[in-house]
């Protein structure tokens, strides 16, 4: 059966009035070496397409879905024929999924693992049938009333310990699936109030986790890249892995750099205080960008709105960072976005798609040009030259310290500096988003 009344999505160009065409999405086009399909990786989130019904805290779901009236594994497979011909009618190589999205939780844990094998079997034919593969996998250890107190880093061992079951299964599903990256987000991996909690064993607890899950991935030789995603807040207060710098420092603590990369959410980011591309550009330069969930939230609200991201100057300098990262692969941009409980109609899920993809293909497009003319490098070059030459290569070079430094400043203390060009720089900008 199929549920979408739609062929396929095709490139039509910017002059396109086709509500069902790309304008900038041209899979094949090839941008800056490559194909514009290899740069962007495109994915869809498995939880908001399929599984989410469009509720908010004051109401019910609103989404028109035609296989929410089946239930159980029925249920479960006709949403995975869906989500496979929603990704080929968008030409979307990738997708991402939760465990309890695919398939809902048993009677037990033995039921719900077995659930999984069964789903993970079908969701391995519907791969082989179509060509679309696995960007990357993860536990939900945050929805069921168990992890009230965390996960990971839960008061209590039993929790621990069903975590470890869950994310054991789901490393074997990685592997056999051929998935090329595994999440961990750290829903309820904070807390509420240090009245209640001993925050050096909750962390200590996290770090044994995260490598007992990389020992596991050996043992079985699961050799997909472990991302982490950081997020400030929302469900707990206090989030551990609240950003990346954060997250860096935990990881560095532990040892446990090296196993581990980013995978950056935009909207986690403004949750933080941070832009897109701050977390992007300190992944990059620290080594660790490893993938993107692509939204973007509401200025005027406080929480995770996971909106399709449709913000071109995010995307602009979002695309800036993959290609000066030199690409994201083996990550990809997974579209952590859901429809408005307004849009609540099946075919607003294409158009939502087509939203982010040619938003993203567009960024693509003017990062591209702005890295070739070198606006923003040869303005930074020049900004920092001071240190390329005389005392500032010196201190560069570590060639000298503050006694040298003091001779130095005592004879040239006439103090001369130049605008940052601020404005200038983001006309510039402008220019190449209206032009490129
Ligand atoms: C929630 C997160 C979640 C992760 C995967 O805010 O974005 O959806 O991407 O668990
Ligand atoms: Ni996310
Ligand atoms: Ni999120």
């Amino acid at each position: 059966m199929s549920y979408f009344n739609v062929e396929s999505v095709k490139y039509e160009g910017a002059g396109s009035n086709n509500p069902l065409a790309f304008k900038y999405y041209n899979k094949d086009q090839v941008v800056a070496g490559k194909p514009m399909k290899e740069h962007l990786r495109f994915a869809m989130s498995y939880w908001h397409t399929l599984a989410a019904e469009g509720a908010d805290p004051f109401g019910v779901g609103t989404y028109e879905r035609p296989w929410n009236k089946l239930d159980g594994i029925e249920l479960a497979k006709e949403k995975a024929k869906a989500g496979f011909e929603l990704m080929q009618i968008l030409g979307i190589d990738y997708y991402c999924f939760h465990d309890v999205d695919v398939v809902a939780e048993g009677a037990n844990l033995q039921e719900t693992l077995n659930n999984l094998d069964e789903m993970a079997d079908y969701l391995e034919n519907l791969q082989k049938e179509t060509g679309i593969k696995l960007l990357w996998t993860t536990s939900n250890m945050f929805s069921h009333p168990r992890f009230v107190h965390g996960a990971a880093t839960s008061c209590n061992a039993d929790v621990f310990a069903f975590c470890a079951a869950k994310v054991k299964k789901m490393l074997e599903i990685a592997k056999r699936l051929g998935a090329e990256n595994y999440v961990f987000w750290g829903g309820r991996e904070g807390y509420e109030t240090l009245l209640n909690t001993n925050m050096e064993l909750e962390l200590d607890n996290l770090a044994r986790f995260l490598k007992m899950a990389v020992d596991y991935a050996q043992e079985i030789g699961f050799t997909g890249q472990f991302l982490i995603e950081p997020k400030p807040k929302e469900p707990t207060k206090h989030q551990y892995d609240f950003d990346t710098a954060t997250v860096l420092s935990f990881l560095r603590k532990y040892n446990l750099d090296g196993y581990f990369k980013m995978n950056i959410e935009a909207n986690h980011a403004t949750l933080a205080g941070h832009t897109f591309q701050h977390e992007l550009h300190t992944c990059r330069i620290n080594k660790v960008l490893g993938s993107i969930d692509a939204n973007q939230g509401d200025m005027m609200l406080g929480w995770d709105t996971d909106q399709f991201p449709t913000n071109i100057y995010d995307s602009t300098l979002a695309m800036y960072e993959v290609l000066k990262n030199g690409g994201i692969a083996p990550g990809g941009l997974n579209f952590d976005a859901k429809v408005r409980r307004g849009s609540f109609q099946l075919d607003d899920l294409i158009y939502s798609y087509i939203a982010g993809m040619d938003n993203f293909a567009k960024g693509l497009l003017v990062a591209d040009k702005l890295l070739q003319d070198g606006v923003f490098e040869n303005f930074i070059d020049t900004r920092y030259r001071s240190f390329t030459e005389g005392i500032g290569k010196d201190i560069v070079e570590g060639k000298v310290g503050f006694n040298e430094l003091a001779e130095y400043a005592l004879k040239n203390d006439e103090i001369i500096n130049e605008s940052g060009r601020q404005e200038l720089l983001e006309t510039i900008l402008n220019n190449y988003i209206y032009n490129a």
